[in-house]
């Protein structure tokens, strides 16, 4: 990506050069798809599509930020507890104001203002991360920028309470962990009731990860996704009455089996279903991936899919005909929904010679099925949030 451009819009917005330029990645999640907040495993990695950012200093107390995907609006603000509250109009600067809020008061006060002009090739409610990309490249330009230590693991869990307070999503830390700690042609195996992590090579031979978007918007924070932390809440203290557990991710599916009977909920039982049985194919997943058993791993992530539409019942028909459709095609080793679902985006490891034919024909199905398009991209995992 040529900085150039972003370097001539700072410079048109504020009428003065750029200093320094950023790069945040969105991300994708090979498997473990709502188990972050069930204190399961995670295996996602960082995308080549993301969100830059221009930075130029300022010597007031002012922050102004110009959104170059939101027709170049431009929302400034006062630094200070009070200023940072909440903007109901410009929802999109909320993310940079929880952020800034939460940097400051993890290290110290900023002493100045700034402007940035941000910009992002990540499709945004597409179910790569689009928020987090966000949350991660503001705290990259902080500490950058003002000098300040934060870990980048706590910096992923200051994007996290960003999302859980102060945007009021009860989101996990998977989004903001993938994307601040991302490797190049790696996934990152994340534990993450206890935030221990591993990278593991993402060896596909010749297959390509192939990323498809729904193009339906789905808004977390108004689905059904609170919904489903809570429900899944619920299933643990009901287990919690017999089994010493802090979350679903702490027991297999055999444990499950044997004190389903303390749930008895029919709803409850499939979200418990589908939090514990994807953690061990997630588990699974990554020996796999080590074996370099692709045939095993494609169909562990063909399960992922399925398990999510009948237990966890996120999929809904896009993102269904998307990974059915995928799954009739030549040179096709697995399809899956990837993050929160009820639309957004699925992925689907393809053989490298057939991925410009499987386009056509899974893209001409979903038309034809849904009514509008569907849009590929070819996916290259990239680092994490960095500097450019
Ligand atoms: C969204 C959330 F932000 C993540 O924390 C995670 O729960 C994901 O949905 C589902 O796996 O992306």
């Amino acid at each position: 990506m040529n900085t150039q451009f972003l370097k001539d819009n700072f410079e048109k917005t504020f009428n003065e050069p750029a200093f320094d330029t950023f790069f945040s990645p969105g991300r994708i999640n090979i498997i473990g798809e709502h188990t972050d907040y069930n204190g399961g495993h995670v295996f996602p990695c960082a995308i080549s599509l993301g969100t830059y950012a221009a930075y130029g200093s300022r010597s007031d107390k002012q922050i102004s930020v110009c959104s170059g995907n939101m027709n170049d609006d431009v929302v400034t603000f006062a630094i200070g507890d009070t200023s940072l509250e909440k903007d109901p109009d410009h929802k999109w600067i909320n993310y940079f104001k929880g952020m800034i809020a939460y940097v400051q008061e993890e290290t110290k006060p900023l002493d100045h203002g700034f402007n940035l002009y941000v910009w992002g090739n990540l499709p945004y409610g597409a179910g790569l991360s689009s928020s987090a990309s966000i949350e991660m490249l503001i705290g990259k330009v902080l500490t950058e920028e003002f000098n300040l230590s934060v870990d980048p693991v706590r910096m992923a869990q200051l994007g996290q309470k960003t999302e859980n307070e102060f945007i009021g999503l009860s989101s996990g830390i998977m989004d903001q962990f993938a994307v601040n700690m991302g490797k190049k042609d790696h996934a990152i195996f994340l534990d993450c009731a206890s935030l221990k992590y591993k990278y593991l090579p993402l060896n596909l031979g010749d297959y390509e990860i192939i990323i498809m978007s729904t193009n339906k918007k789905h808004t977390l924070a108004d689905s059904a996704y609170n919904d489903r932390v809570r429900e899944c809440q619920e299933a643990t203290k009901k287990l919690q009455q017999k089994l010493k557990i802090e979350h679903l991710g702490d027991i297999n599916e055999e444990t499950l089996d044997e004190y389903s009977y303390l749930i008895n909920d029919e709803t409850l039982l499939k979200r418990a279903r589908h939090a514990v049985s994807e953690n061990q194919r997630t588990i699974k997943a990554t020996e796999a991936m080590m074996d370099k058993d692709l045939e095993k791993l494609g169909r562990l992530i063909n399960a992922s899919h399925v398990s999510l539409h009948f237990d966890y019942e996120v999929t809904g028909k896009e993102l269904d005909t998307l990974a059915e459709t995928a799954w009739r095609q030549d040179g096709v080793l697995c399809a899956r929904m990837i993050g929160g679902g009820f639309g957004g985006s699925a992925i689907a490891i393809v053989k490298e010679d057939k991925a410009k034919e499987f386009e056509e024909k899974v893209g001409a199905v979903y038309e034809e099925k849904i009514g509008y398009a569907a849009s590929f991209y070819e996916a290259k995992i990239v680092d994490g949030t960095h500097k450019l």
